[in-house]
């Protein structure tokens, strides 16, 4: 028996298939969007545009790259012994769908690609992602509105961002109304994915949903305040959020019948694919971290216990049922390849940058913000360089790196989250010589998970745990403890070094955005 997990990100979409009896690693396989999936017209997953504070992908797009992924499988895995499958997606991201919705996903049919069935149902064609930061005035108008930011991160889990969905329908709301009277359905890249396969419309994963400024975090029903600050009769348009174990019964048949699952496939709701990862990084116990390096860089803790996060952070849930502290910076990979491809480096090239300079950068920064940042927020892109000019590689390479986990440390340093060890995931993780300046300015060890997409192995996780019933300790340590790597050591005699660089930093941040 198999169980199936699945992680639709900025980039690409990823299948991870686990054996259900060991919980081994049986297939793994990812889609790239832009490579793959050409005639959409995405860079790095988004739809370029004149103004870089609007960042949108077409949702059809994950929909045939879901009937993709899922057909290619088939011919790779006998995937009638799939019990299970469960899901993840980039956060925040928000799908508009007309009333003719729920019947088109009734009527799917087993011969016909997904894709051509369901061209019809979106009433905006196009799906803002976390990457847009167009929304600052519908953040405000929503921070007013339930009493201030601070108030809206108690009620919410954070205040009111850019990114966050809540902001997003409002602006859409607002400025397409003919668009927003034609929309019955929101849904999450998420909890749209997840319709998809259950064949209905399916409500938020409590996960999922505190990263939308929608959902009270501490009843985990949706905020009737919020919701009024954002648009008229949104409530009926969202459908409910459910807990992340909640069971959505099974496949759509005629899915079933087309990728050959079984018709007693269950399902279970897909969440943010950061909630996911921590699934998949066995971060199941109280004070646990991580670090996450893809599109994004994120940092995250897991507690039983409501975090007190400051204002720049977020809580969400994770499904194990923990809060979730967490801190997302958008200059993640993007940063490190604009670096690298401004010195025309590959990543050898880039990583022997690295090695050609001492820790410290001989007091050499960058404050990478080469497109808008959440964390700190920095509205319009705007690069400093302090203590060297752009034209120096090896001192942009280890500035970049530097910089984005100095800017990590601060915040960890602002929630007390004081990690013991850190386990890391996203396409910069595979690189030794990056998490050892994790390990040594962050000051505690830091291990890799060998598997690239830990969101999607966590989702196939949760899968996991609901056919074999187990605890989630039994299940990490089953299926995920053997892919984490012996871990990057901190070198005590870098410690000062980059207890200096760490008090640097935030002086020419603290300048930097007093000056605009
Ligand atoms: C988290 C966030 C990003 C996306 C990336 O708040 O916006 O990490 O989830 O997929």
């Amino acid at each position: 028996m198999f169980v199936l997990g699945l992680d639709s990100s900025t980039q690409s979409l990823t299948a991870v298939v686990l054996d259900a009896g060991s919980g081994r690693v049986v297939h793994q396989r990812s889609l790239n969007f832009d490579r793959d999936l050409p005639a959409y017209g995405t860079r790095s997953g988004v739809l370029p545009h004149a103004d870089p504070t609007l960042v949108h992908a077409p949702p059809l797009m994950w929909a045939e790259a879901l009937d993709r992924i899922l057909t290619a499988l088939s011919t790779a895995v006998d995937l009638s012994q799939v019990a299970a499958i469960a899901g993840s997606a980039q956060q925040h991201g928000s799908v508009y769908l007309r009333d003719s919705f729920p019947a088109a996903l009734a009527g799917l049919r087993h011969d016909a690609p997904l894709a051509g069935q369901l061209a019809g149902v979106f009433s905006r064609a196009t799906a803002p992602v976390w990457l847009d930061s167009s929304t600052g005035d519908d953040c405000r108008a929503i921070d007013t509105a339930l009493g201030g930011p601070a108030a809206t991160q108690r009620i919410t889990g954070s205040a009111a961002y850019e990114r966050f969905t809540g902001p997003q329908i409002r602006r859409f709301a607002r400025l397409e109304s003919q668009a927003w009277a034609e929309t019955a359905h929101v849904r999450l890249v998420s909890s749209f994915l997840a319709s998809l396969l259950a064949g209905r419309p399916v409500g938020t994963d409590w996960g999922d949903g505190s990263g939308m400024n929608l959902m009270d975090l501490g009843t985990r029903t949706w905020h009737r305040p919020a919701l009024d600050a954002v648009a008229t009769d949104l409530e009926r348009r969202l459908g409910s959020p459910m807990p992340p174990a909640a069971q959505l019964g099974f496949i759509a048949p005629a899915l079933a019948r087309r990728y050959g699952l079984p018709a007693s496939c269950r399902l279970l709701p897909w969440t943010g694919d950061n909630p996911s990862s921590a699934i998949g990084l066995g971060l199941v116990r109280d004070g646990a971290c991580a670090l996450s390096l893809g599109t994004s860089d994120v940092l995250f803790a897991v507690s039983q216990t409501r975090p007190a996060m400051p204002p720049a952070g977020h809580t969400f849930l994770s499904p194990s049922g923990d809060h979730m502290a967490l801190f997302c910076f958008a200059n993640g990979s993007l940063a490190r390849e604009a670096v690298k491809d401004a010195h025309r480096l590959d990543w050898d090239g880039f990583t022997a940058a690295l090695g050609r300079t001492a820790p410290g950068n001989a007091g050499r920064l960058m404050l990478p913000w080469f497109r808008p940042e959440i964390v700190p927020k920095v509205p319009v892109a705007g690069v400093r360089r302090i203590g060297y000019a752009a034209g120096d590689g090896d001192a942009d390479a280890r500035a970049v790196v530097e910089g984005q986990f100095l800017s990590m440390r601060l915040r960890a340093e602002a929630a007390g989250i004081r990690p013991v060890e850190l386990c890391a995931t996203g396409g910069a993780a595979q690189n030794a010589a990056i998490l050892q300046i994790a390990a040594d300015v962050l000051q505690c060890p830091v291990r890799r998970s060998q598997i690239t997409n830990t969101a999607a192995l966590g989702a196939a996780v949760r899968a996991l745990r609901l056919v074999s019933g187990g605890d989630w300790m039994e299940v990490a340590a089953a299926a995920v403890a053997p892919h984490l790597g012996a871990p990057n050591v901190p070198r005590p005699a870098v410690a000062a070094v980059y207890a200096d660089l760490a008090r640097s930093y935030a002086r020419a941040e603290a300048e930097a955005l007093r000056a605009g």
